[in-house]
């Protein structure tokens, strides 16, 4: 069928509302009788509560109650679940209760919650609320909190380790004793604050009348909240509805299940009104999930011809102070299972210590793991080029694995689809003029100018994934798809997704697909998510999984559609089902082509059943749940150009490449906007954010004015080439692209920096490359 829509770069429909300030957030929704909630939070990181004293806040005008730990938990409101437990890794699941009861383990811990007529009311009285601390000593470096006579965050919990998982394959030991060099860093990925522009929200309706509820709620996958709340609020699933209306971004720090969320469906049961929680911004950088916070101490070993024999690695990864939804999973699996990247290097080991830290709980932020796992690789590639006084782009080209287009399997276990990695760091490299730069910069150097070039070539995994993987490596959830489509007598469609995209545009582009695949106009074709109660049941939107799982869903749906028309055009053409033959919406008689129906006129005979087979059911309309066999790998190289001006340390990005390969393309410009949001966030992990606590474990960055977000006009226009290499994991050949720029840019601007800090010879400078910590790095060089 020749494509029309697919591959065309429409402009998103998501975005005139947005625009216009149509589109409804959490926030905007208020009900009769609607009350506030607000939450005492701890300032100590590390506290016994001796005594919480309500009633002054309670006595305020305007306050409908007060409410601690302990009342959630007599009413029967359990403790948060931690939805993804490694197997094998001596997991430690401590009891996350959603309001502390005894002890608090960081700086922005619930201690109690008060609910008042009005948001306000309900601030003030929060901060009536007197609470008596014993503070405790505090730790907040995931290594440092391992080590002997480190405070005690769990009682449960020896030396704060939640687990101790570890990969290997090959044989390591061996490697490393035939190799020619091996060279050693510790990478640390810094804390990073997650700022979605959207903060976290909660409106709950309990009706204690029949005992269900529905909670409208900044989430990413609606029916795991739906899931996960049936768990820790005690109501039966089929009485909880979760929307998630328009949702302003999420990066990952909406994928977790909150306290937040069942706090507001306690007040509202206890009281009997709607209850609404919103948060500050403050409060979001205290009490919303956080990202990274990696040690890594690695060991790469090589011939002297630049071969990569061998990777060994050891990874603290900070928890914070409880394990929220899916933290267990992002340094092992998603982090652990990538570590020989794109190239070919057979003997692997790394053990990954998952720590608890008297810190806000750590979770799912854009790329998670991966860009830990590419950052550690890339690195050490340039290290090992430096070692050998190879060009880095050699010593990638020789360890590449070759194209492969159905499947090689890595010295992890995985199976990667479909990949080339030489034919993307090629085009890049043609992009750049790489023989060109790197003679510009050897005459700028002797003018005493410092550019510098870095390189970055990934492969991730994503479109999470088979169900029967999720389970074996214990996720507590599915991991397939689901889609209704469904013509309307007009033959127009209404689509419901199970995933529930926050941003990344799927309105736009499976309406791109249904309307190629079923020869309708895409303003014809309508797409719904985010509600539990109208859409089929589904796993969400993140690890870039929605257009590689979704669309398989959905297109399981519009093949089932397609049979069925094919059915009732038969009838009404009087030829038999087989003759039937189906081309760009139009159904028509194997060799009478003018004999023919729209897809349309079938959509109304089966919605009137007129003139209609025999014994078939009326309507046209399908639903579909379709498990991946595989999770697909997209792949790219990114090459970053900097300048650094040696007198103050400052980084300029002057030019930043990147060629992507997500498979075939559904939209051009949306996955040009995907890659440049991504990158702007690596970037900014290089160069800019990093969130920092004292030693006694209090937020030093905890608000926009001391964490370094950055702004549109620090960087170039990004060059933006691609490669297509398709996948046969589904249907339409695509692989994700959410993620990517955040997985391959970090790492590209950290190795420019060094690249042009080379004449120096600084040695490490640890993320973000400040202009001060890079200052400090060449005139400590100089001295
Ligand atoms: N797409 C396409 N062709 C492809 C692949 C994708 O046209 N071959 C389109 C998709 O149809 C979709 C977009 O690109 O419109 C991203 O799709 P996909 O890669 O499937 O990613 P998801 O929709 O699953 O989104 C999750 C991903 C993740 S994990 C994070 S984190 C992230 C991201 O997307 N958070 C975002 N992008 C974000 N973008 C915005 N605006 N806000 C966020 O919170």
């Amino acid at each position: 069928m020749g494509s029309r829509i697919f591959g065309s770069p429409i402009k998103r429909r998501e975005d005139p509302r947005l625009l216009t300030g149509q589109a409804k957030f959490t926030d905007d929704f208020s009900l009769p009788g609607m009350a506030y909630l607000a939450v005492v939070r701890s300032p100590y990181a590390h506290a016994k509560i001796k005594a919480i004293r309500t009633k002054k806040a309670a006595a305020m005008d305007g306050v409908l109650g007060v409410y601690t730990g302990q009342d959630m938990k007599d009413a029967g409101f359990g403790p948060i679940p931690c939805a993804w437990v490694v197997p094998g890794s001596d997991a430690k699941t401590p009891a996350y209760p959603p309001v502390a009861i005894d002890t608090v383990r960081y700086a922005g811990n619930a201690v109690a919650i008060v609910v008042a007529t009005d948001r306000y009311i309900a601030r003030d009285a929060a901060d009536a609320v007197e609470v008596d601390y014993t503070p405790l000593p505090a730790v907040t470096d995931a290594e440092k909190a391992t080590r002997k006579g480190a405070p005690q965050i769990h009682a449960d919990v020896p030396n704060n380790q939640a687990f101790h998982w570890k990969v290997a394959g090959g044989d390591v030991d061996a490697a490393f004793k035939s190799a020619d060099v091996v060279v050693k860093e510790r990478i640390i990925n810094q804390r990073l604050i997650p700022n979605a522009i959207e903060c976290r929200s909660a409106l709950a309706q309990y009706l204690t009348s029949t005992g269900e509820f529905t909670l409208w709620v900044t989430t990413q996958n609606p029916h795991i909240a739906r899931f996960l709340l049936s768990l820790d609020t005690g109501t039966p699933e089929q009485k909880i509805r979760v929307i998630a209306p328009e949702v302003g971004g999420g990066f990952g720090s909406k994928l977790p299940h909150y306290p937040e969320d069942s706090m507001v469906v306690f007040a509202s049961k206890m009281l009997g009104v709607p209850v609404k929680w919103t948060e500050t911004r403050s409060e979001n950088y205290r009490s919303t999930i956080h990202g990274r916070d990696h040690i890594q101490d690695v060991e790469m070993a090589a011939k002297k011809d630049g071969t990569i024999v061998g990777i060994r690695a050891t990874v603290w990864a900070n928890m914070g102070a409880y394990l929220s939804t899916a933290s267990t999973g992002v340094p092992t699996i998603l982090h652990g299972l990538m570590l020989s990247g794109a190239y070919d290097i057979k003997n692997i080991r790394e053990d990954v210590y998952g720590v608890f830290t008297n810190t806000t709980p750590v979770d799912t932020y854009r790329g998670a793991g991966r860009p830990e796992a590419t950052f550690l690789i890339e690195r050490m590639v340039d290290l090992v080029a430096q070692k050998l006084k190879k060009d880095p782009a050699d010593v990638r080209k020789k360890n590449f694995i070759p194209p492969f287009a159905d499947g090689h399997t890595v010295a992890t276990g995985l199976t990667y689809d479909s990949g080339n990695y030489i034919a993307a760091f090629d085009k890049a490299l043609k992009m750049l003029d790489y023989t060109g730069f790197r003679k510009k910069q050897a005459e700028l150097r002797k003018k005493g100018e410092y550019v510098g070039v870095g390189f970055s070539t990934y492969s991730e995994i994503c479109g999470l994934g088979p169900s029967a993987v999720a389970g074996a490596v214990g996720f507590g959830g599915g991991l397939w798809e689901s889609a209704v489509v469904r013509f309307h007598p007009s033959g127009k469609v209404v689509v419901l997704l199970g995933i529930s995209p926050h941003g990344q545009g799927e309105r736009t582009t499976f309406a791109q697909i249904v309307a190629d695949q079923l020869g309708v106009a895409v303003e014809d074709v309508e797409v719904i998510h985010g509600d539990t109660e109208r859409t089929p049941m589904g796993w969400g939107s993140y690890g870039s999984r929605s257009t590689p799982v979704g669309s398989g869903a959905l297109m399981a749906a519009i093949t089932k559609v397609r049979d069925k028309a094919k059915i009732v055009a038969a009838h009404l053409l009087e030829a038999s089902a087989d003759d039937i033959e189906y081309a760009d919406g139009k159904f028509s008689v194997r060799g009478a082509p003018a004999k023919s129906k729209t897809i349309q006129d079938i959509a109304l005979m089966a919605n009137v059943a007129w003139n209609y087979p025999k014994g078939l059911e009326p309507g046209l309309e399908a639903e579909a749940f379709w498990d991946p066999p595989n999770f697909v790998y997209p792949f790219g190289s990114h090459i970053a150009v900097v300048r650094v001006d040696a007198e103050t340390g400052e980084v300029r990005l002057e030019r930043y490449l990147a060629v992507d390969d997500c498979g075939k393309v559904i939209n051009p410009l949306i996955v040009s906007g995907q890659i440049h949001g991504g990158i702007a966030q690596g970037v900014a992990q290089a160069l800019w954010e990093g969130a920092a606590y004292d030693d006694a474990g209090q937020l030093l960055t905890g608000s926009l004015m001391d964490y370094a977000v950055p702004k549109a006009e620090f960087f170039p226009n990004f060059e933006l080439g691609e490669t297509v290499t398709p996948t046969n994991v589904n249907p339409l050949g695509v692989k994700g692209i959410g993620e990517t720029g955040t997985i391959a840019s970090t790492a590209a601007v950290y190795n420019a920096v060094m690249d042009a800090l080379t004449p120096f010879n600084v040695g490490k400078i640890d993320m973000p490359l400040t202009p001060e910590k890079v200052w400090r790095a060449i005139s400590g060089a100089r001295r």
